[in-house]
């Protein structure tokens, strides 16, 4: 696969992902409009890449956005929001959208966000180029959050990890996957994994959600997703791996029991939200064993984060619950 960000692991640093040092890579001003640019989406496009965007307007509206660069790093994002055309259905409104996912599937780019309908849940759409872009029917009924597609499909059906939630901050939340023969769809809905008790791994003991799209190893399914424990400061959202089944993603063979990246730098520990890790995307070389992760920080700008794939899932497998 294409050349994605790197930088090698600093000569100091034991970690299983470390930061890039130019970190963030897009700045809360990125755009004129914008308040914030966060929780964003990238992946291999032409030859380069493309990505959509969660920019928050100045009158704090949450929309989504697409943008194009040659280097994973340097973003020129449009200035106005997608606007949705018609997918396979007439209602394309949406309250609002936010922290999006990408991933090409067959012959086209499948976007999933959240989107507001009385409330949030799981919108899907399409694109082929990142200038024309189709809304689809809502996965789900609200409420839910971080709607994540597989690359492929696993029995013959299209496969979404959410997180079901309400309608405000959500203080649980646990991952599930639903099925679908058309995107339209979704049914035979599992659980695949629950935030663990306090005393088992108290970062992710109050609520989960998946983070990039997983990828495909060979011990079965790299999920990054992110955790949040409650502290008398309000949530900290921090990063960790599991593996799933490859066939039966629901089964889950390993998942990591410390996190993998926590907000401990400045711009994971202050903004518009403290202590927010959040990744949404990530871009990997199966051949040269990279994986860079994006991931917004602090609900105010987009940083990247870098790992051995082969050190991540070993990692899984030696610190598992
Ligand atoms: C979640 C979502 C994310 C956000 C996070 C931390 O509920 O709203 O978009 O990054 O909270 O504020």
């Amino acid at each position: 696969m294409k050349n994605i960000p790197w930088q090698d692991r600093p000569d100091n640093c034991n970690d299983i992902i470390w930061r890039y040092s130019e970190n963030p890579i897009i700045d809360r001003y990125h755009i004129p409009s914008s308040n914030s640019i966060f929780n964003s989406a990238v992946v291999p496009f032409g030859d380069g890449f493309a990505g959509v965007f969660r920019c928050d307007n100045k009158a704090v509206q949450m929309n989504i956005f697409s943008g194009f660069s040659k280097n994973g790093i340097d973003w020129d994002i449009d200035h106005k929001p997608i606007q949705m055309k018609t997918g396979n259905t007439d209602m394309i409104k949406s309250d609002y959208k936010y922290d999006p996912r990408v991933i090409f599937i067959e012959d086209r780019y499948w976007i999933t966000w959240c989107n507001g309908y009385h409330g949030p849940t799981i919108g899907i759409g399409y694109t082929f180029d990142f200038k024309e872009f189709f809304q689809c029917e809502n996965a789900f009924l609200p409420f839910n959050r971080n709607g994540v597609l597989f690359p492929k499909k696993i029995n013959g059906k299209y496969a979404m990890l959410s997180r079901p939630s309400d309608n405000g901050h959500t203080p649980f939340g646990d991952i599930y996957i639903s099925y679908s023969p058309d995107m339209k769809y979704w049914g035979e809905h599992r659980c695949v994994m629950k935030a663990t008790p306090f005393e088992d791994s108290a970062w992710q003991s109050t609520k989960i959600g998946a983070g990039p799209i997983p990828i495909l190893t060979d011990q079965g399914w790299l999920m990054i997703y992110h955790g949040v424990v409650t502290t008398c400061n309000g949530f900290r959202y921090a990063m960790g791996a599991a593996i799933l089944e490859e066939n039966s993603p629901d089964q889950v063979k390993y998942r990591t029991q410390p996190y993998l990246l926590g907000p401990a730098v400045s711009y994971e520990q202050i903004g518009d939200v403290q202590n927010v890790v959040f990744p949404c995307a990530a871009l990997h070389n199966i051949e040269e064993d990279k994986l860079a992760i994006y991931y917004g920080a602090a609900d105010t700008v987009v940083a990247l984060s870098f790992g051995h794939i082969s050190e991540i899932v070993q990692f899984t497998i030696e610190n598992s619950l």
